[in-house]
């Protein structure tokens, strides 16, 4: 009888940076808040326990901020060792408190996410179960949608014909970036997407937090006709107050969160009602133990659930909230991994395998930077 206790022998951190393969821009970059986007880094945790158990999990940001996750990784990981793998709640507020001074939100926890995820990963294997079903699903394949191929760099003729692509790959709706500084070229792009998916795609946009409130409201009527599944941060990610208002005053759903880093701060959007679909991300806010409290109070308002990117963690996690919810697909993240989602009659399949059905690919091998070890191999 093996003993129901193990322990954290060895932990390994890696930085990989991920190219692009195109410069990718959204509405933050035609307003010259931001630059394209040409890369995502990551911070890849992998465990072993005594007994031999694996999980491995990640974490990432982008533009900015994936070298202080990594660092400040490197300063708490060694606080895990000799720890149970399965006191995740135990480890993430021991990590945390290792490293109170930075807070408990941003880069603190985005930092501590990969260890999370990974910690679940191995709890699911340890149970031979898929995490979905570790953390009792409700289904076993998610609504899903594509964002990769409707950023604002693209033309209306390169996004129809990616549609076109995903759709018959078996995804089940498209979303466009609009935000664009002529309003006139928003609506027209959005015209030409709907014509040519027909009624009945999903269809979704999502304009970055690009519009104060006013124009919002304006663009929000203007956008009612095209019967969208939602419209994600039409104002200020931390304009609780403004997307509630919208809200209330637009009949299409209003959808936000993914840029939140905290639990605390999607408490705020949710006791403000400021959204009818709530998209957090569980490397944003800290990792799956947090992402898990943050689906319970969105269950518990009535929200519905679509969290943002991270497809290859969040469809286990969308599939088991209660209710039915939306899985984003990029393919972006394809290469880090030696296993593919499978996508049909347009949702996303919960994998058949224990844990988040992960490998690391050699590839992500070849595109890590640095990496340090904890522990004994
Ligand atoms: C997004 C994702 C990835 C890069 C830029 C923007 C986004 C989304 O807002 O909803 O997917
Ligand atoms: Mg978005």
């Amino acid at each position: 009888m093996t003993s129901t206790t193990d322990a954290i022998r060895h932990i390994r951190l890696s930085s990989v940076t991920l190219p692009l393969h195109t410069a990718i821009s959204d509405a933050k970059v035609f307003t010259g808040r931001q630059k394209p986007m040409t890369e995502v880094v990551f911070l890849f945790a992998e465990i072993t326990s005594e007994q031999g158990f694996e999980g491995v999990g990640f974490s990432y940001s982008k533009r900015a901020g994936g070298p202080a996750q990594y660092a400040h990784a490197k300063e708490v990981a060694a606080h895990a060792i000799g720890e149970d793998p399965n006191d995740i709640g135990k480890l993430y507020t021991k990590l945390l408190w290792a490293g109170a001074s930075v807070g408990r939100s941003g880069v603190a926890t985005q930092a501590l996410a990969a260890i999370d995820v990974a910690l679940w990963d191995m709890k699911a294997k340890r149970a031979g179960l898929p995490l979905a079903k570790l953390l009792g699903a409700h289904r076993d394949a998610v609504r899903t949608y594509n964002t990769s191929g409707g950023f604002l760099h693209a033309s209306v003729e390169e996004i129809t014909a990616r549609a076109d692509e995903v759709l018959a790959a078996g995804v089940g709706g498209i979303k466009i970036k609009v935000g664009l500084p002529d309003s006139a070229e928003d609506i027209r792009r959005v015209t030409a997407v709907r014509e040519h998916l027909g009624e009945d795609v999903a269809l979704m946009v999502d304009a970055n937090q690009q519009w104060d409130r006013t124009t919002a409201l304006r663009m929000g009527r203007r956008l009612e006709e095209f019967n969208l599944v939602w419209i994600e941060e039409p104002v200020d990610a931390y304009d609780a107050e403004g997307h509630a208002a919208l809200a209330d005053a637009l009949d299409t759903p209003i959808a936000t969160g993914e840029m939140l880093a905290s639990v605390a701060e999607h408490e705020r959007l949710i006791a403000t009602g400021a959204c009818d679909i709530i998209q957090p991300d569980a490397p944003r806010v800290g990792g799956i133990t947090q992402f898990l409290r943050l689906a319970a109070f969105a269950d518990q308002a009535g929200l519905d659930l679509a969290p943002h990117f991270a497809m290859e963690i969040h469809l286990h996690l969308a599939a088991a909230y209660p209710r039915e919810t939306w899985v984003e697909h990029f393919d972006w993240l394809d290469p880090l991994f030696n296993e593919r989602l499978e996508i049909s009659e347009g949702r996303m399949h919960v994998p058949d395998r224990p844990g988040l059905g992960l490998t690391f690919s050699e590839q992500s091998r070849a595109w890590t930077t640095d990496a340090v070890e904890f522990g004994t191999p």
